[in-house]
Formats: structure tokens, C-alpha cells, sequence
């Protein structure tokens, strides 16, 4: 067992240094060699004072997650959860100064650990912060009675509900950390403790009283935030019981609120939503892990970029780089159409700089960021080139044709298609190794997913340089293979084949939207397409009629098809599956929509019925899994985790339920199987059980290990 705290002395303050590497998680040992050293310390006659510091980049990032899955029960927890308590408690009871000394990130258990000592010194360019409801979870050391006695309601109900890590400077101003420390920690650390060791003072965290003296007021900011978090919170919980647990930091002595937290603790740990965020935690890291991609497989540093068409997605894509620092040439046909980007980009930072969220002087030096251009001049300089035009395979293999010609050989060419095959115009570039699919989602300056799609002869240098940019976008990159429409859109076909034949055997459009947004979607498909625009869909399925494919296997809707020939294309056109009042964003029922239906499933010769919401989601969930399993099964994705990371960064899926394989390993996989039966005996063939779920249902088994 590698030594995981080493114990120095250094002008009479003993320096424990917490050592467990990639980020000194609280996994076992520590805490109980943090306790063991400071009673060393306690009772070493050299020593006056103690400073508490992390090895490597971090102080603790938190309890070790990997261990929240051996918590099977309530009693598991609190048993866990008391002793923690406990050794906290005991921690505090130093009798000599006791001096945490922040760099990097203290979070969760780690900032807990810290206010259980009696000062806090931080590094200028440290943050620190209650990120547990980011897994479903409460503050479970204590930080929900230690937080509030230091900074008072407001702030300590921020950090717990939203779970965003503060800045040194603020939790300086909040009281939360007693200095800001200059270059060298260390040193201003042991400064600190021998000036405390002076003064002869140690001060327990638990016994302050001034920030939660006023009962009535801690008990109007809990009562203040359950109200906010009604609209925002969108399903989750553990937010509320934060907030009950630092009430209980108001209303009942230390003792009784650390019981209190305990419990609450117990009810998250144990419940599926804190599984699913644990579950997505772990899945945005595995994302980046390619199997045959190394870790130190070089990457190409990208200092300029170049985007290829400035309509929706183009503009949308320049932002993320320039949001990133990246300048980036944006070329499209001509000037009207370059300007007509620029100006569409212009009106979404003012629209952030109105909200407050970005201030006018760092839009105009993102925007300077983004040149327009007609040509390729500059072409030659860039690191990638983004093509963003339109879906058409003899465009697509010109503009390639045209990168292979212009730019440097190690310049990568990424194309955003959604859709078709990337091999073909690989060739078309004559650098196949440097083509590769970054495929980002509407609005491409906000949604986190990036799908990499690798072509037959992409290279592990242009995968590993594409997985460090997505990082560097704010994106989650997830590399998958060059089937047709890849991993999120060849799902999303499933998903919307479903909601379309529901529609025609007697759900309506709000109802089918209302079950999928009480599920946790931000939006329900019909919705969603409304935003998308009907007559996109129109021109892919015209596109794909050509070339002698259908998105989903099974039969067809035509419903859209008849929308768009009424000209109805969503929001805006006014109408499309809702209807629109003028200048209005509110969806409203069409009953035109249901007629069209009902004659679309008469001329199918199918049989209304009313549709209970189960049988939507139930129906709609078991297309995904089953179509996730056939990507697993061909090779298309990795892991399951990733199909889960593409739903949750591409579609919105709720992390809280963890994307769509793990919540049909939640459902459990023989009863998935048996709905796919249960559909295939009903509507038909196309319903055919995908044989790796057979396999694991068989066998008892998940998709996700
Ligand atoms: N436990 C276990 N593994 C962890 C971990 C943790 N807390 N934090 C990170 N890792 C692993 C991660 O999986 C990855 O592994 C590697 O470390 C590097 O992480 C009692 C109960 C600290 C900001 O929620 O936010 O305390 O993939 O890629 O981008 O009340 O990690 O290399 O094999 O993310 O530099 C609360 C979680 C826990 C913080 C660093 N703490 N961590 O980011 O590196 S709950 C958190 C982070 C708790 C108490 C409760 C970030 C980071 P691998 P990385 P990074």
C-alpha cells in the first residue's frame, strides 16, 4: 500500500501531505491517514501547528465515486456516513492549529475535510465547491452544517444546489477560506500555522454560530430556494435535499442537522437518480479512451481553424472556436451569404451580452476572433478546417478535393455532416489519414457533444487530436464508426419512427411530447422538429429516398411528408405539428394535425386506440435500446456509456436517468427484450430482437459493465 499521506516537519509545523493520485479522491485510507498523522502531529513535542496540503495538482477532489456503488442500502450509508462523521469530528478536535492548505480543487468531501480544520489558506487560482448534486447527492461530511457556519445561507445553498466551484477571491469574501496566499502556498501556509501556533487559538468550524445565528432568515433562504428550484430543478431531487439538509443547519443544533444529513444522504445515494449521474460521470471520461488510440498518441495543437459555410450549423461552429480562443477564418460562397453569418453571430452574443452572461468588451474580441471570407486565402495556415455545407455528397468530395490541394499535410479535415458517409470524400481529399467526421449539434456554440467519427483510414494522431479539441470546445467528444447517420442520428431515427407511428395509431402530439418531457427531455420529438424545421427533415428523406435508404428500419409516416406539402415547417412558418400565435414561441395544439393522422392510419389500414403515456415511453425507449445494441454488436460504438454520453450531449437526454442503455439496464434488459417481442408479435418484423440482447438478457447481464 503506497504511503498515502507523508508526515514532514518544517519549522515546527508538521506538513501532511495527502498523496493518492490522478486527484487525491478520499478513496480508503486517506481520511484514516489524515486522522492517524494529525494525532502524530498532536503528539509530537517538535511540532506547534499542522498544515494539511495535496500532492500533485489537487488538494481533494472529493470522496472516491468509484465507492458509491458498493452503498447498496440505506443502512450501508448511514453506517458509512456516521463514521466519516465521526472522524471529522475528531479531526477538528486537534488540539494544536490545524491548516488546510488549498491548490487546485477542493470539492465535495475534500472542501468538507477542510472546513472540519481550523483555518483555510488558498492558492490565487484555486476554487472550491459542493459539486454532489452534479452525482445526484448531497454534501455527506458534514458540509451542509460546516458551509453555512462559514458563509452564511445564500452562498451555502448556491454551492449545494448548483454544485459550480467558487473562486479563491469569493470564498476569501465569504469567510469560507481565512487568506489568499501568494506564489509559493506552502511556504505562506507554514506562516500561517506558526502565527496561529503563536496565538495559541484553534477554532472548530461546528462551533461558530454568528452565520446561522438568524433562524428565521436561514429558513426564508431555504424556503426562497425550493420555490426557484420547482422551475428549474426539471426532475431532480437532490437539490431540494440540500437544501432540507442546510435548514437543518438553522433550525437544529450540530449534532442533530449532522443526523439529519446523514439521512438525506442515505435517501440520494441509494435512489436511481444518483446511480445515473454517477453512471454519466464515469462515461464522460471513458468517452475520451479509445482502445486503440494510446493516451500519448501525439496531437496536432490547433492554433487557427477555418469553417466551410456560415449557415446555422457553420456560424454556430466558428463561435465554438472563437469561444475557445481559436481564431477562425469563416468562408462561404459569396458576401451576402458570409454576411449573413457574421450576422446571425452578432445577434446571438448580443442576445448573451443582454442576458448578462458575457460583457461587451469580450464580445468584440471573440468576435474579432471570426474572419469572413470568400476564398481560400489563408487556407494554408490553419491546423482544420470544419466543412459545414450543405448535405451533398458531389459538393462535399469538391470542397475536399479543393482542402487536400490548399492546406498543409498535417492540417486536419473535418466535416460536420450528419449523415453521410465519410470514406467517400476521404478519398476525394487524397489525405484519407487526416479526414474525419466532428459532427456537433444545433446549436453547435452550445450543445457539449461532439461525435467523432472515424473513416476507414482516419488516423490515431487525427482521433486523439480530435478528442483533446473537444475538450478544449467545452464539448464531450465520443469517437464512433462510419455507419450510415452514425450513433445519434441512426438512434434518433428509431426514436422518431416510434412518436410518429404512436401518433398514428391514436396518441396526439401534445400528449406524446408531454410524456416524453415529464421522462426528462428538455423537448418532445415533434417539438423538437418544430425548432429543427419539418422541411429539413423533408429534404433529407428526399436525399435519402435517392440513394435507396429510409432512416429506421419499418414502416414510414407520411405524416410529415404532408405537413410539408401545406407548407407547414414549424416555428418558422408558424405552424408545422403546433401552431403558433405571431412572434410567439408557445406551442399550441393543432386538432388538423390529428385528422391528418387518423387519414395517414387509415390509409395504413391501422386500427385507433387510446395510448397510455407507459406504452409512449416504453415504446420509444425499447427502439433506442434495441438500436443501440445492433451499434454495440457492428462495432460502431465503443461502449455503451458512449450511445448514453451522445443522448445526453446530443439530445438532452436527462443524465439523471443516465441515457437511454443505462436505463434499459435500470428497467432490466429481459424485460426490454420482452417488450421487443411483445412489439414484434404485434406490429411486425421490424421489430427483431437485436441478438446482443438476447445474449445479455440470457445471460443476465447489462449493457454497461
Ligand atoms: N473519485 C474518483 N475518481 C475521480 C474523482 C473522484 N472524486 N475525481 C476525478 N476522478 C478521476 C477521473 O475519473 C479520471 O480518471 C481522473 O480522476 C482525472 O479526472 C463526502 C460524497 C477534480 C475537477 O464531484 O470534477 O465528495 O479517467 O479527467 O479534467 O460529501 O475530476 O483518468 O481514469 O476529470 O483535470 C465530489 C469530481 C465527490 C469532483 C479534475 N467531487 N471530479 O478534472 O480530470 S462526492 C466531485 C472532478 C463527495 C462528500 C461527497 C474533476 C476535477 P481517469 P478528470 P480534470
Amino acid at each position: 500500500m503506497p504511503e498515502l499521506i507523508h508526515y514532514d516537519v518544517r519549522d515546527r509545523v508538521a506538513v501532511l501531505t495527502i498523496d493518492n493520485p490522478p486527484v487525491n479522491a478520499m478513496g480508503p485510507g486517506v481520511l484514516e491517514g489524515i486522522e492517524e498523522n494529525i494525532a502524530r502531529a498532536n503528539g509530537d513535542a517538535d511540532v506547534d501547528a499542522i498544515v494539511l496540503i495535496g500532492a500533485g495538482t489537487t488538494f481533494i477532489a472529493g470522496a472516491d465515486i468509484k465507492i458509491f456503488g458498493t452503498l447498496k442500502t440505506r443502512e450501508q450509508s448511514l453506517a458509512r456516513s456516521e463514521a466519516t462523521h465521526a472522524r471529522l469530528k475528531r479531526i477538528e478536535d486537534s488540539s494544536k492549529p490545524l491548516i488546510a492548505a488549498i491548490h487546485g480543487n477542493a470539492l465535495g468531501g475534500g472542501l468538507e475535510v477542510a472546513m472540519a480544520c481550523h483555518y483555510r489558506i488558498i492558492a490565487p487560482d484555486a476554487r472550491v465547491g459542493q459539486p454532489e448534486v452534479m452525482l445526484g447527492i448531497i454534501p455527506g461530511a458534514g458540509g451542509t452544517q460546516r458551509l453555512p457556519r462559514l458563509c452564511g445561507a445564500e452562498l451555502a445553498i448556491e454551492m449545494c444546489t448548483g454544485g459550480k466551484p467558487v473562486s479563491a477571491r469569493k470564498a476569501a469574501d465569504a469567510g469560507i477560506v481565512d487568506n489568499v496566499a501568494g506564489p509559493d502556498l506552502l511556504h505562506d501556509a507554514v506562516a500561517f500555522a506558526t502565527a496561529m501556533a503563536m496565538s495559541g487559538e484553534v477554532r472548530k468550524t461546528r462551533d461558530l454560530s454568528n452565520k446561522i445565528a438568524d433562524r428565521d432568515a436561514g429558513v426564508a433562504a431555504c424556503t426562497a430556494a425550493r420555490a426557484s428550484l420547482a422551475k428549474t430543478a426539471r426532475g431532480v431531487k437532490a437539490p431540494f435535499k440540500a437544501v432540507d439538509a442546510i435548514e437543518g443547519a438553522f433550525t437544529l443544533d450540530f449534532e442533530q442537522g449532522s443526523a439529519r444529513e446523514r439521512e438525506l444522504f442515505a435517501d440520494c445515494v441509494t435512489a436511481h437518480e444518483s446511480r445515473a449521474l454517477v453512471h454519466m460521470f464515469f462515461a464522460d471520461r471513458e468517452a475520451a479512451k479509445v482502445p486503440d488510440v494510446p493516451r500519448d498518441t501525439p496531437v496536432t495543437k490547433i492554433e487557427r481553424a477555418a469553417v466551410i459555410g456560415a449557415g446555422t450549423m457553420g456560424g454556430g461552429i466558428a463561435m465554438a472556436y472563437a469561444n475557445a480562443g481559436i481564431p477562425v477564418l469563416l468562408k462561404d460562397v459569396d458576401g451576402a451569404a458570409v454576411a449573413r453569418g457574421i450576422a446571425t453571430i452578432r445577434k446571438n452574443y448580443e442576445s448573451t451580452v443582454a442576458k448578462g452572461k458575457m460583457t461587451r468588451e469580450a464580445m468584440d474580441k471573440t468576435m474579432a476572433l471570426i474572419t469572413p471570407t470568400t476564398t481560400y486565402d489563408g487556407f494554408d495556415q490553419v491546423d482544420i478546417v470544419v466543412e459545414a455545407a450543405f448535405e451533398d455528397m458531389n459538393l462535399k468530395k469538391e470542397i475536399f478535393a479543393d482542402l487536400g490541394r490548399l492546406t498543409k499535410v498535417s492540417c486536419i479535415l473535418a466535416s460536420n455532416t450528419s449523415t453521410l458517409d465519410i470514406d467517400e470524400f476521404a478519398k476525394a481529399s487524397g489525405r484519407p489519414g487526416q479526414v474525419i467526421g466532428h459532427h456537433f449539434f444545433s446549436p453547435a456554440n452550445v450543445m457539449k457533444l461532439l461525435e467523432i467519427v472515424r473513416g476507414r483510414d482516419t488516423s490515431k494522431e487525427a482521433i486523439a487530436t480530435s478528442l483533446a479539441l473537444a475538450k478544449r470546445l467545452g464539448k464531450v467528444g465520443v469517437v464512433v464508426g462510419n455507419c450510415f447517420a452514425f450513433v445519434a442520428n441512426r438512434m434518433l431515427a428509431y426514436y422518431m419512427r416510434e412518436a410518429l407511428l404512436l401518433l398514428e395509431e391514436g396518441a396526439t402530439v401534445p400528449q406524446i411530447d408531454k410524456a416524453m418531457t415529464d421522462f426528462g427531455m428538455p423537448v418532445g420529438p415533434f417539438g423538437m422538429q418544430d425548432i429543427a424545421g419539418i422541411d429539413v427533415g423533408w429534404r433529407i428523406r428526399q436525399f435519402l429516398k435517392s440513394i435507396g435508404k429510409t432512416r429506421a428500419e419499418g414502416p414510414q409516416s407520411e405524416v410529415p411528408d404532408r405537413l410539408y406539402e401545406m407548407g407547414r415547417y414549424g416555428q418558422k412558418t408558424g405552424a408545422g405539428w403546433y401552431k403558433y400565435e405571431q412572434g410567439s414561441r408557445e406551442r399550441i395544439h393543432d386538432p388538423l394535425v390529428d385528422e391528418i393522422a387518423a387519414k395517414e392510419a387509415a390509409r395504413r389500414g391501422i386500427q385507433r386506440r387510446a395510448i397510455k403515456d407507459d406504452e409512449i415511453i416504453a415504446r420509444i425507449m425499447t427502439a433506442l435500446a434495441n438500436e443501440g445494441a445492433r451499434i454495440l454488436e457492428e462495432g460502431y460504438a465503443t461502449r455503451a456509456s458512449d450511445i448514453d454520453a451522445v443522448y445526453c450531449y446530443g439530445f438532452g437526454y436527462p443524465r439523471h436517468v443516465g441515457g437511454p442503455m443505462f436505463y434499459a439496464d435500470s428497467v432490466g434488459l429481459p424485460t426490454v427484450l420482452e417488450h421487443v417481442q411483445q412489439y414484434r408479435a404485434q406490429f411486425g418484423d421490424y421489430w427483431k430482437p437485436a441478438p446482443l440482447l438476447e445474449q445479455l438478457a440470457n445471460e443476465g447481464k447489462t449493457f454497461n459493465p
